[in-house]
């Protein structure tokens, strides 16, 4: 029987700004969904690439001062790294400027041309050159682009127009009749308020003002509009109008069209119409999801409150970073990144539930049973609840796949973790091996706990990269490539070798880690750059080597600055903190009392060149425990571009507790 197919796409990615952790959201979530569907035994193909025509592009390499065809092959090796970086399996990676897909876009242009559903005349309108979108007067947000809140420029200039007003009540329809096309069902009233109701005009689809686009085929001083050149991606990566359509017979229509939220319309309202005017069909689902927030706002570039997501999977790992967007972010709305969530979820779940799991399981069947599975021999007490949740869990996150809550699927997952660990403590298998008279006993328990680890690692394998092939190897479980006939309970053999394994995630002292970074200055202080010529390598030194940017906070009335209690400090003693290389433990004087104040100067100075040493403390913070010592207060120092950071020094005639205000 033939496999049934699914077709996913991301938008093609802009080669011209920062990919950060919010741009990559999409990508991971589709491979994910790939991945399933591909296990699920689905023939899927899933398609990405980037969107490389546009004034935007042109602007931006002549910026960097580089010819645009090198700019964009740098641009492009660098998202693919980040790609790989992340485990990212596309089947398709299409670039615009590839030649298959602007031959096979000039014919679609004249296509609608000669079909009359492009005509020409001229525009005369808002346009924003960042987002490459026309608006319309009463369309603007206080005179400004409704997307991205820039001005925008009026533009007069000859141009085709796509008869897009001949559509808009085909598209409401579909909107309406079929729910399933637009979802999250958020995204159909905000397409039918926003732009349906108030009326679908006809499409600028062509500009002269500048050349690094495709060339209308019959009127060479026009280029194609960048998102008719985007959108069509979709199908000329199939072969659609070349000369080998077969990808294209076989896949369209696409089952899912993914993406933020942000560029929902183009991609609900003008591709199907494109599609109607070629009488093409349509995709099955367009899915518009929500925003990584980062301090109350979209992730994003030009806001500069982003976070590299090169140095996020080197710091902590693919698998924390895939597993932090799929399972933290409740999909289709929007997420507030904060390290400190990110680092809780990923000790919580994957350190904690899944990494004990796996150590005890592996540790006791070698300590008991030399690291061969023992046979389960009769279901005691527990073992049905336990399989029974095992052997539901399959069809439950197929279902949850299916209708893209991907979040609750791996939530399932972990259920099935928890419960596991939950079945350790009700067995208690290091009372049961006290005595050999519970040998049998011993061993099913150890065999279904194994299973649960197996079925885990199988279905956890189109979420995380690392994580499901450490399972299964130390199972000596061959590593399947799809779900039937491997997920059902009892498929591990008994007599199988149980390997002992290193650790699948180090624990992370999070008040310490926060505190480090916060001393290098690196995740959370918006100076990343991957955007021109970064490579994923050097990011990280670049991090390490970058001071953070000048950046003015609000005002504050003087108030709250006086709630702060500033004094003079004599430090009396300095130590350093046990496991941290960055923390010293501080003892000083402030007039009334000692404090111990934990601070991150050990880069800077030794213990014993401060002893004596007059510093200015903030002494009424909230007390907060580092690395097991708790601090009374905080020091004040300064840092510069060159990475010094030296404590401030109030005078050597100030005296421990003297005020500074
Ligand atoms: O829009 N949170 O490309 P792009 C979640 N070239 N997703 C985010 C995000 C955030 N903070 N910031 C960006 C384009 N994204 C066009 C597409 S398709 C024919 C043309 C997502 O590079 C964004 O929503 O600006 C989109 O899905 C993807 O990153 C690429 O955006």
């Amino acid at each position: 029987m033939e496999k049934k197919t699914y077709y996913i796409t991301t938008p093609i990615y802009y080669p011209s700004g920062t990919w950060h952790l919010g741009t990559c959201y999409t990508t991971v979530v589709c491979d994910a969904l790939a991945r399933f569907k591909k296990m699920d035994g689905f023939d899927t193909f899933y398609l990405t690439g980037t969107d490389e025509h546009g004034q935007k592009i042109e602007k931006v390499a002549e910026d960097a001062h580089k010819e645009i065809h090198a700019f964009l092959d740098e641009r492009i090796d660098t998202l693919k790294k980040l790609w790989s970086v992340l485990g990212i399996k596309y089947d398709k990676f299409i670039r615009t400027t590839d030649s298959y897909h602007k031959e096979a876009v000039k014919k679609i242009f004249t296509k609608l041309y000669e079909k009359g559903d492009i005509y020409k005349s001229h525009y005369e309108g808002h346009y924003c050159a960042h987002c490459e979108s026309f608006w319309t007067e009463s369309q603007l947000k206080a005179g400004k682009c409704p997307d991205c809140d820039r001005e925008t420029t009026i533009q007069k200039e000859e141009c085709y127009f796509f008869k897009l007003s001949q559509y808009g009540d085909r598209i409401t329809k579909l909107i309406k009749e079929n729910p399933d096309f637009l979802q999250p069902p958020s995204r159909q009233n905000e397409m039918i308020k926003n732009f349906l109701l108030p009326g679908l005009q006809d499409l600028c689809v062509s500009r002269t003002s500048f050349k690094w686009g495709i060339p209308v085929e019959f009127d060479k001083d026009h280029v194609i509009y960048v998102w008719i050149d985007a959108l069509t991606n979709y199908l000329t990566a199939l072969g659609y109008a070349s000369d080998d359509e077969t990808l294209f017979k076989k896949y369209w229509p696409a089952d899912i069209h993914m993406m933020g939220k942000e560029i929902v319309r183009f991609h609900a309202i003008i591709w199907p119409a494109i599609l109607m005017a070629l009488d093409l069909p349509l995709p099955k689902r367009v899915y518009g999801h929500g925003w990584l927030l980062f301090g109350d706002e979209k992730m994003s570039k030009s806001k500069g409150n982003i976070i590299d997501p090169f140095e996020l999977c080197a710091r902590y790992g693919v698998d924390s970073v895939r597993y932090y967007l799929l399972r933290d972010i409740s999909f289709g709305n929007d997420g507030l990144y904060t390290l400190e969530a990110f680092l809780r979820r990923r000790n919580a779940d994957l350190c904690n539930d899944l990494g004990n799991l796996l150590s005890r399981t592996l540790m006791m069947i070698n300590k008991y049973f030399n690291g061969i599975l023992p046979e389960p021999v009769e279901v005691g007490e527990f073992d049905s609840d336990l399989i029974d949740k095992i052997s539901e869990l399959y069809p439950k996150v197929r279902d949850m796949m299916d209708n893209l809550m991907v979040s609750e699927a791996l939530s399932e997952i972990f259920k099935v973790v928890s419960r596991a660990n939950k079945y350790i403590d009700e067995t208690t298998p290091w009372i049961l091996a006290r005595d050999s008279a519970n040998k049998q006993r011993l061993g099913t328990v150890l065999y279904n706990l194994a299973e649960a680890l197996r079925i885990v690692g199988i279905l956890l394998k189109p979420f995380l990269i690392d994580a499901p092939n450490v399972i299964l190897d130390a199972l000596s479980v061959e590593n399947p490539s799809s779900f039937e006939g491997t997920i059902k309970f009892g498929g591990l053999k008994p007599g199988t070798n149980i390997k002992v394994t290193n650790k699948l995630f180090d624990r992370i002292d999070i008040e310490t880690e926060l505190l480090n970074v916060e001393v290098n200055n690196s995740m959370n202080n918006q100076t990343i750059d991957n955007s021109i010529n970064n490579q994923p390598n050097e990011t990280v030194q670049v991090l390490q080597e970058k001071a953070p940017a000048f950046e003015k906070k609000p005002l504050i009335e003087y108030a709250e600055f006086a709630k702060m209690d500033l004094r003079v400090g004599i430090i009396k003693n300095a130590e350093a903190v046990k496991k941290s290389n960055k923390l010293l433990k501080l003892t000083v004087d402030i007039g009334i009392e000692t404090r111990t104040i934990v601070s991150g100067i050990a880069k800077y100075y030794a213990p014993e060149q401060l002893i004596g040493k007059r510093v200015c403390a903030i002494i009424n913070l909230a007390p907060v425990k580092l690395c097991g010592v708790e601090s009374e207060g905080m020091l004040l120092c300064s840092s510069n571009v060159a990475g010094d950071v030296i404590l401030l020094n109030p005078g050597e005639q100030m005296n421990g507790g003297d005020l500074i205000s």
